[in-house]
């Protein structure tokens, strides 16, 4: 049976279900009660009374109404958030930077919504002084983070049970891989390309560290993606080839780049803007322990227009957001034999008489590409 959402409108505003804050619900009973009867030989005082079964699940939320006014409110100040450390966001107002909490009930409302507050969203708030519980325990924040608004392109992923959205509101996801150190993974960049196509996001492929391609494999690679009408990029940070082709790319967009650890994302971005000194890691180091340089996203504003954001690395990425009978949609190349399958409900795996492996076979389709929807329909579920 499907649940009910916990949510209902009514005249006064949205009526909402929340937990109370751990510190208010008072523990039921000593976790430690039986050792200590052990150790004492059941001498200890017992209490004169106590909540022997815990607290239900009704009695740890409450209802609150919210009113869905915050946008609108007089005196709000507006700007985008440029980086998340926990709870706390840099929100950049385009005169300086603000460091703010999130309203806790916004906070409730989005975690249950999936979307907790990420960089790129753009955000009101209110400044100190301005609000009340701007300091929480002891820590003085300049800003309280009262709305976010709608979104458009974002890039999220599938961590456990969680989505998790990396970045919102950008247009482009430029996906990063390098020709060496570390090699490319096909897997990888058809994950990417499916999420930012899920995402509403146009992928755009780029091969980095092309002086590196001593045998031509990357570029081959490329050309792969270029067929299928993927706009490509090959550069190298070291030398500075193709650099110019990636600023026009990023000019007067909002950008994401994403990629495995070490193939050069912050040093794309170092040669593009030079000043900017995003920190860079040392490949021997990545490869020995796994390490990565850029620990959180980061949103920078380009010099010559547009921004773009600066992300971690990720080892392994689960996509979100699409049931596995759709994603055949995601695989442009797919689409024109898809019809042709026997059964309507093909799912190109196991079938007889499938024209999607008709083409693989025939090398209309890249073994690849039909590798990564395999795994990718055998990960996701329904
Ligand atoms: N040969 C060569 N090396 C490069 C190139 N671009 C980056 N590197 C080296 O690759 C290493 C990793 O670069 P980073 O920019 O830290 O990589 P990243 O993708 O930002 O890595 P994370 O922040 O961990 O995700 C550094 O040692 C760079 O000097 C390139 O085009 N050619
Ligand atoms: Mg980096
Ligand atoms: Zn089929």
């Amino acid at each position: 049976m499907a649940r009910k959402p916990n949510r209902r409108v009514s005249k006064e505003g949205e009526k909402v279900r929340v937990s109370f804050r751990r510190n208010r619900a008072s523990r039921p009973r000593p976790n430690d009660w039986t050792q200590q009867s052990r150790e004492t030989d059941g001498q200890i005082d017992s209490p004169t009374s106590e909540n022997v079964v815990a607290k239900g699940e009704m009695s740890r939320r409450r209802t609150v109404i919210v009113h869905d006014d915050a946008a609108d409110r007089p005196g709000l100040h507006q700007g985008i958030v440029v980086t998340m450390s926990g709870r706390y966001a840099d929100v950049d107002d385009g005169v300086r930077i603000w460091n703010c909490t999130v309203r806790r009930i916004l906070r409730t409302r989005l975690i249950q919504g999936r979307h907790p507050v990420t960089v790129g969203d753009h955000v009101r708030f209110t400044v100190e002084g301005e609000c009340e519980g701007v300091a929480q325990k002891g820590v003085a924040k300049e800003g309280v983070i009262e709305s976010v608004d709608p979104r458009t392109g974002q890039l999220c992923r599938r961590a456990g049970r969680r989505i998790q959205t990396i970045v919102a509101n950008v247009d482009l996801a430029v996906i990063v891989s390098s020709a060496a150190e570390p090699p490319p993974r096909i897997n990888l960049i058809d994950r990417y390309i499916v999420s930012s196509l899920v995402g509403g996001i146009t992928p755009v492929i780029c091969m980095n560290k092309i002086d590196l391609d001593v045998n031509g494999y990357a570029a081959s690679l490329l050309d792969r993606y270029a067929h299928l009408g993927y706009r490509t990029l090959r550069t190298s940070a070291s030398d500075g080839g193709g650099i110019d082709d990636l600023r026009e790319v990023l000019r007067d967009k909002a950008s994401v780049v994403a990629g495995q650890s070490g193939v050069g994302k912050s040093s794309l971005l170092n040669t593009l803007q030079p000043g900017l000194a995003l920190r860079i890691g040392k490949v021997i180091e990545k490869f020995d322990k796994g390490c990565h340089t850029t620990t959180t996203a980061s949103l920078i504003r380009l010099d010559f227009g547009g921004y773009v954001v600066d992300t971690p690395g990720i080892r392994s990425f689960d996509v979100s957001d699409v049931p596995r009978q759709q994603l055949e949609v995601y695989f442009v190349e797919f689409i024109p034999f898809v019809p042709t399958c026997k059964f309507p409900d093909c799912t190109h795996t196991h079938e007889n008489e499938c024209s999607v492996k008709a083409a693989v076979d025939r090398g209309d389709i890249h073994p690849d590409r039909y590798d990564s929807y395999v795994r990718l329909f055998t990960d996701q579920t329904d």
